[in-house]
């Protein structure tokens, strides 16, 4: 898979060398390539940036200059990703479509977001997502695209080498987890669940979903609202 990230802090993106990033690109996996909005500025002060129509607080980018950064990444099949807070909320099941894709071009705005009429061009001609990674503000879209990558990258076929434990994931999918624990049996007056050391492989299962609807009732009920 081929992915570009355009940014205006591109030093934001060399964790991916020290994380599961280098091992992905270092194996071939992945092709990474980080731009920096700010070499397609065009005046004498390369902003970026300009007042927004209409009036109000901030600043919005410039169409001009991620259009010059856009042009030469975009190609009809490309998937280009905006990270907004206005955007439809990235999940696991958007990470799963993401990691078929053989390109990915990540937008990562700043201030208060990119001129809309960026997403509105690209979208003529190749698929468009404005994804948000949940319902707060963050200062712009570097560290959402960081969290999505994470999430898109293990599941390439090919990563790591890991297809039992990406398998289980889907199947019990719409519930949390249950608790997992590890030797020793006995830890500061705590046990491990009996059922766990039964060797009882229903059992096991059972006490499992039942663990994941309790926990999900109380954490995340609206998980279970239909
Ligand atoms: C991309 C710029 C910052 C800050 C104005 C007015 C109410 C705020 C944009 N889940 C997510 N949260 N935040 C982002 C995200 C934030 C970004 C950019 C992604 C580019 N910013 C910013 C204030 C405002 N809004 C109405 C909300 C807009 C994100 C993701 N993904």
């Amino acid at each position: 898979m081929k992915i570009d990230i355009v940014s205006i802090f591109p030093d934001i993106f060399d964790v991916l060398d020290v994380s599961l990033m280098g091992k992905a690109t270092a194996s071939q996996l992945l092709d990474l390539s980080i731009t920096n909005l700010r070499d397609h500025a065009t005046g004498v002060h390369k902003s970026v940036d300009d007042t927004p129509y209409g009036g109000g607080a901030g600043m919005v980018m410039s169409p001009e200059v991620w259009g010059n950064a856009l042009d030469p990444l975009v190609t009809p099949g490309s998937v280009l990703i905006v990270p907004t807070p206005a955007g439809a909320l990235f999940t696991q099941e958007t990470a799963t479509e993401l990691a078929q894709a053989e390109h990915l071009v990540f937008a990562c705005g700043r201030y208060e977001g990119i001129d809309q009429r960026v997403v509105e061009h690209y979208s003529e001609d190749t698929t468009v997502m404005e994804l948000s990674v949940g319902d707060y503000v963050l200062n712009g879209g570097e560290v959402a695209v960081l969290v999505m990558l994470e999430a898109i990258v293990r599941l390439m076929p090919g990563f790591m080498g890991n297809p039992e434990s990406l398998s289980e994931e889907s199947h019990e999918s719409g519930l949390l987890e249950y608790p997992s624990f590890t030797k020793p049996r006995h830890w500061r007056g705590l046990d491990v669940p009996e059922v766990l050391l039964s060797g009882n492989h229903e059992a096991i299962r059972q006490w499992r979903h039942e663990q994941s609807l309790a926990r999900t009732k109380a954490m995340r009920p609206d998980l279970l609202a239909d």
